[in-house]
């Protein structure tokens, strides 16, 4: 099979990443560039050396006149729905980052929209399969400290995440959605499926419109009791390890812990057993953001596979769609001071 031909919809901060992660991975070749803003379109073509690409600011027009085999969609939140629309409408696969809609209903509109039309609709969440996350999954699986009782994960940074993503600061919804659906993610592909949760946030931040911390507790159907902490909130903390999740796990045989500096470590009556598991590094990445940029690469590997028709993807739309009910269920836990059953 030759390359397939992709259309990005978006040239913003992540295209600088998620462009070069494509390379990486291969049997792609970037025909189209859609962006509302043309000139940023022309920038991102000419610093990847997409001479052969066309460019456009309408997605429609794109989809009109261009061959192309699948979209990703690289764009700010509000513009998934429509771009996913779209897709559905031309027939097309489509990739879509995370988080999936601002609200519920949306995200279930997507789905349903490509379901209807038989489109295959991915959600490029990449947390899952980052080189540290990895590890953490296979120490769980292989059984060393047996099963787990309780974890607690954490994302908690001063790092000025504003800075280089200005539009986090409008939503409405932010860090659950931004932040909090990617270790609601790692909570169901690590311990299973919620049952319950508990979620309360605060605004830190008095310049932003919604949360930028939030705590999260849940139990799952294996009867791990999952406690979430993320924060934006920007205070300084003394060893940052922005953007690592840390993970404290206690078992009935042990505990395992990764923490800063990609360590992990599995102890048991027998002793600690500990070793790195760091990312691999690109020359094309954001050295501040190594792991999360590393881990588009076996992600987008992980869709292309299953764009190619040679086997089923972790993340399609109708198994994000479970993370994304998680993310609305802690806002409506938050709102009400509830515990939900899910
Ligand atoms: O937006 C966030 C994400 O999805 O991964 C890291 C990030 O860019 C900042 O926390």
């Amino acid at each position: 099979m030759g390359d397939l031909r992709v259309g990005i919809f978006g040239t913003g901060f992540w295209s600088n990443f998620q462009i070069p992660a494509w390379f990486e991975v291969g049997g792609v070749t970037i025909a189209a560039l859609y962006n509302r803003t043309v000139a940023k379109a022309e920038r991102v073509a000419e610093k990847f050396h997409l001479e052969h690409a066309h460019i456009y600011g309408d997605p429609e027009e794109l989809l009109r006149k261009e061959k192309i085999d699948f979209i990703d969609i690289i764009t700010e939140i509000d513009a998934h729905a429509p771009l996913v629309l779209l897709a559905a409408k031309y027939r097309l696969p489509v990739i879509c980052q995370k988080p999936m809609a601002p609200d519920l209903v949306t995200a279930e509109r997507m789905v349903e929209a490509c379901r209807t039309a038989g489109v295959p609709f991915f959600v490029h969440e990449n947390f899952r399969w980052q080189t540290p996350i990895r590890a953490l999954k296979q120490a769980l699986d292989e059984g060393h400290i047996g099963r787990p009782f309780r974890a607690q994960l954490s994302f908690l940074t001063g790092f000025p995440v504003f800075d280089n993503q200005p539009l986090l600061k409008t939503l409405e919804h932010l860090i659950i959605t931004d932040l909090g659906s990617h270790q609601l993610d790692l909570t169901r592909f690590l311990f299973g499926e919620p049952t319950r949760l508990y979620c309360q946030t605060n605004q830190v931040h008095p310049d932003i419109r919604g949360e930028d911390a939030a705590t999260i507790v849940l139990d799952t159907a294996g009867h791990t009791t999952v406690v979430i902490r993320v924060a934006y909130a920007g205070n300084p903390v003394e060893s940052d390890h922005f953007p690592q999740t840390t993970f404290f796990v206690e078992g009935e045989k042990g505990t395992i812990e990764l923490s800063a500096d990609y360590w992990l470590r599995i102890t048991t009556r027998a002793g600690t057993l500990s070793k790195r598991v760091p990312p691999p590094h690109y020359g094309w990445a954001d050295p501040n953001y190594d792991v999360v940029h590393a881990s588009i690469v076996p992600c987008n590997a992980d869709l292309l596979k299953a764009l190619k028709g040679e086997g089923q993807a972790e993340t399609t739309g109708e198994d994000n769609l479970k993370t994304v009910r998680l993310v609305f269920a802690s806002y409506d836990s938050a709102a009400s001071g509830k515990a939900i059953s899910l």
